[in-house]
C-alpha cells in the first residue's frame, strides 16, 4: 500500500494525560508509529501543501492558538505540556481571551489533549501526510493510499482540539477531494470512538456523507456525540449516520453495522471514500472495550474495498502497541485484496 509518513510527526510527544482522575502515561505515544512502521515497511515523505488546505476546514484563530500555545505556556513560567482545566461550554460569550488557561478552554474540549512543544509542527505534517496521500490518488492515478497520520484527527473540530486530535486530517482531505471535483465524498469512521470532530465539520453539509461505527457514547468517550439520533442538519440532514455498538462487540455484530454503513455510502452515491481507521476496536486495547481480532481488521479492509471507490485511509487511534503494527497491516492487506 502506498503510505505517507513524516518523521516530523514524532515531534508531538506529550508525557501524560488525565484519566479517571489521575495522571497516566500519554496513550497516543510515539511508540505507536514504531510498531506500525516495523510491520508495513516503506513509507514516502509527504510534500508541503501549506496552510491553505488546513484553513479550508479550521478557523485561523485556532491555528494561531495551536501555533503559539506551548510558547505562551512557557512564557507564563510553566513547564511541561500545556493542559487546560477550565471549559466554559455553556453561555460563554465572544471574549478576547489572552490568558493561556482561558485559551486552552476556548479551543479544546477535554483535559486528555495536551499541547507539547512539537504539537503544532507534528500536527501540521500529519495533515500534509494526508494531503500527499490524496494527491497520489487525485493526480497520480492511484486507487488507494494510506496516510499514517499521527497525531490522529477525528475528534478535532473547526476550532477545537480534543481526544488526542489537533487537525482533522480526514476532514481536510474529504473537503479538498470535494473541492477538487472528486465527490460526492463519504467519510467512514471505524475508530472505537465516535468521530465527533468530523461529524461537526460536515453536520450541515449535504455534499460529504459521514458514517461512524463506534462505542455507544452512553458508556464511552466522547459521551456528548455519536448517538443514533444525530443525523445531520439543514442541507446536511440525512448525511450523517451513527451506528453505536455496545462494549464487548465482536465481528458478528460489527459486520452487520459495517454492512449498513457501506450500503448507506453507496446509496448516497459516493465517488470517493475517506476511511478514518482506528485499531482501538481491537480486543485488549488498553483504553477501549470492543473485541475485534486481527483477522477482523482484514475483513474491514476487504469489505470497504468491495465498494470499489478511490479510497484514502487515514490513521486514527489504536493503543495496544504490541498488536498495532499487525492490525494496521491486516487492515491494509484487506483493502488491497478488494
Ligand atoms: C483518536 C482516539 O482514539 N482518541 C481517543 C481519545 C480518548 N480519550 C479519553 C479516553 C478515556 C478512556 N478511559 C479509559 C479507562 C481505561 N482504564
Ligand atoms: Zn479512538
Amino acid at each position: 500500500m502506498l503510505t505517507y509518513y513524516s518523521e516530523k510527526q514524532a515531534l508531538h510527544a506529550p508525557l501524560r494525560e488525565l484519566n479517571n482522575g489521575e495522571w497516566m502515561d500519554f496513550a497516543e505515544s510515539t511508540d505507536r508509529i514504531g510498531s506500525i512502521l516495523a510491520a508495513i515497511g516503506d513509507v514516502k515523505t509527504p510534500d508541503d501543501y501549506g496552510e491553505a488546505p488546513l484553513l479550508a476546514v479550521h478557523d485561523p484563530d485556532y491555528l494561531s492558538f495551536l501555533n503559539s500555545a506551548h510558547q505562551n505556556w512557557l512564557t507564563q513560567g510553566r513547564t511541561g505540556d500545556a493542559i487546560g482545566y477550565t471549559y466554559p461550554v455553556r453561555r460563554r460569550r465572544k471574549l478576547d481571551i489572552q490568558r493561556i488557561d482561558g485559551q486552552l478552554g476556548l479551543y479544546g474540549f477535554d483535559a486528555a489533549t495536551p499541547i507539547a512543544s512539537g504539537t503544532f509542527e507534528a500536527s501540521y505534517w500529519g495533515a500534509q501526510t494526508a494531503l500527499s496521500a490524496l494527491d497520489a490518488i487525485a493526480s497520480d492515478g492511484e486507487d488507494m493510499a494510506f496516510a499514517l497520520c499521527r497525531p490522529p484527527g477525528h475528534h478535532a473540530g473547526r476550532d477545537y482540539c480534543g481526544g488526542y486530535c489537533y487537525f482533522n486530517n480526514a476532514a481536510i482531505v474529504a473537503n479538498r477531494a470535494r473541492q477538487s471535483g472528486l465527490g460526492p465524498v463519504a467519510v467512514l469512521d471505524v475508530d472505537y470512538h465516535h468521530g465527533n470532530g468530523t461529524q461537526d465539520i460536515f453536520y450541515q453539509d449535504g455534499e460529504v456523507f459521514f458514517a461512524s461505527i463506534h462505542a455507544d457514547p452512553v458508556m464511552d468517550y466522547p459521551y456528548f456525540w455519536g448517538h443514533a439520533d444525530e443525523k445531520g442538519e439543514n442541507e446536511g440532514e440525512g448525511a450523517t449516520l451513527n451506528l453505536p455498538l455496545p462494549r464487548g462487540t465482536t465481528w458478528s455484530s460489527y459486520e452487520v453495522a459495517l454492512g449498513r454503513a457501506l450500503e448507506a455510502i453507496s446509496t448516497f452515491g459516493a465517488r470517493f471514500l475517506v476511511i478514518s481507521y482506528g485499531a482501538d476496536t481491537f480486543d485488549g486495547d488498553p483504553i477501549s472495550h470492543f473485541a475485534l481480532q486481527t483477522e477482523d481488521m482484514q475483513r474491514i479492509g476487504a469489505a470497504v474495498a468491495a465498494l470499489n471507490l478511490p479510497t484514502l485511509a487515514v490513521m486514527e487511534g489504536g493503543y495496544k502497541i504490541e498488536a498495532l503494527g499487525d492490525n494496521v497491516s491486516a487492515f491494509l492487506a484487506g483493502l488491497e485484496s478488494g
